[in-house]
């Protein structure tokens, strides 16, 4: 049986890629933070008792500062293959704690290769680095002829997050070269799903607009509407991480869609899945969204109503404006097919998200309170 171990196994990536390894029948070995609430949400849907003689997924408490605790799950789980997910994923956040960003998305890489090479496991575990689009950091001039960043773009980082997740980058590649361990980064553009985190733009987006369909909540406010991204779906993505570890050859590889489209398009998408169409107005920090209108019978707002307004809050000190991949090699070389399109990814949202919601209507009607979280 193979043995896989997966850092932020309770993220959205690491819920999903687990899944996945179970499927192929993997022991799956994953490290959680201890937090003062439970915290694997994502994952509870996989959990087995460890007390099971068949066990097949095992959590350990562990944190990627620490090298010690790193070194000694290595050692304990022996894996075939490592997939370094664990981050502070947030570009916006991490304007706001640098260091610490630097120690977990920087030296958090370094560390896992250490252990590995301290650990003479060099010739036997297999190591996946979760590197970014954010490397490139939009800038126009560094797209190849065609128009896309792919594998030999310049990197360009634009935030604390780009640019630790730059040096995760080059000591993967540091390591592959230097000690022969098969060190692979994918640099994954955007992808999402009903279990992206809450406060990434696409399921901030989702969930306001479920919300304001159902009657509970007025509207949403967001920053940069202009941005543009190459949205996937996570599922497509967490399959190719896999596929990635089992080439022949380890190597780099972007993995997007090839398509951008703009925040505003992506809310607009979002309304059109419940019915709802919108008429954007104004420019810049000015700009508002009102309910053009309604062809749902069971999402009805009055017409006219404003539902976005954008607010400066979210604007980041240095943006990414613009990011699009050219998955070429990764489909060529390694035969990756991904299921979902931009609007498959909107509709698996949105349906995933309304359902939620109306979990909070029910609440609401049995005289509960619903509390709205910060966003
Ligand atoms: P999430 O934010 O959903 O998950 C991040 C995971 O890392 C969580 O399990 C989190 O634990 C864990 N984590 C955070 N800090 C630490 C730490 N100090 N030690 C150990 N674990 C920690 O991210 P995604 O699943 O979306 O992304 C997975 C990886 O891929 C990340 O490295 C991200 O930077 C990268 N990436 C993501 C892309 C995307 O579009 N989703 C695109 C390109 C790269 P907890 O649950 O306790 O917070
Ligand atoms: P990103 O994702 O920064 O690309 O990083 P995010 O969804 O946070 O932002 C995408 C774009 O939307 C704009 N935006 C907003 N963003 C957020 N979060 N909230 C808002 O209200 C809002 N309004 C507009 C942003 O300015 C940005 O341009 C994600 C993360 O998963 C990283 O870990 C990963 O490496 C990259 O994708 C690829």
């Amino acid at each position: 049986m193979k043995v896989a171990l997966i850092t932020g196994i309770t993220g959205q990536d690491g819920s999903y890629l687990a899944e996945l390894l179970l499927s192929k029948g993997y022991m799956v070995h994953g490290i959680k933070r201890r937090a003062s609430l439970f915290n694997t949400d994502r994952i509870d849907h996989l959990y087995q008792d460890p007390h099971a003689k068949d066990l097949r997924l095992k959590l350990h408490y562990g944190d990627l500062t620490d090298s010690m605790n790193l070194t000694r799950i290595i050692q304990e789980c022996q894996p075939d293959e490592i997939y370094n997910l664990g981050a502070m994923s947030h570009v916006k956040v991490s304007f706001e704690c640098p260091e610490y960003v630097g120690n977990v998305d920087g030296l958090g890489t370094l560390r896992i290769l250490e252990a590995v090479r301290i650990l003479g496991l060099e010739k036997k575990t297999r190591i996946y680095q979760a590197s970014t689009s954010e490397l490139y950091g939009g800038l126009p001039e560094n797209k190849n002829e065609r128009g896309f960043y792919d594998e030999n773009s310049p990197f360009y980082p634009r935030s604390p997050y780009g640019v630790a997740k730059i040096y995760g980058f080059w000591i993967t590649k540091n390591y592959r070269e230097a000690y022969n361990l098969y060190a692979c980064n994918g640099i994954l553009f955007n992808h999402e799903s009903p279990r992206r985190g809450e406060t990434f733009v696409t399921r901030k987006i989702t969930r306001a607009v479920a919300k304001i369909a159902l009657g509970l909540q007025e509207k949403i406010y967001l920053g940069n509407l202009e941005a543009q991204r190459d949205w996937g779906h996570a599922k497509d993505y967490v399959r190719m991480m896999w596929m990635i570890l089992q080439a022949d050859k380890a190597e780099d590889w972007v993995i997007a869609t090839g398509v951008t489209t703009k925040v505003r398009d992506f809310v607009h998408m979002a309304f059109l899945e419940v019915g709802i169409e919108l008429e954007f107005k104004g420019k810049g920090v000015n700009e508002k969204a009102y309910v053009k209108s309604c062809s749902n019978k069971e999402f009805q707002l009055e017409i006219g109503k404003e539902v976005l307004s954008v607010d400066p809050t979210y604007f980041r000190p240095t943006e990414v404006d613009l990011l699009i991949g050219d998955p070429t090699k990764a489909k060529e070389k390694l035969g990756w097919v991904p299921e979902y399109d931009l609007e498959a990814l909107v509709k698996d949202m949105m349906e995933s998200d309304v359902k939620l919601m109306k979990k909070d209507v029910d609440l609401l009607k049995a005289g509960h309170e619903i509390l709205n979280q910060a966003e």
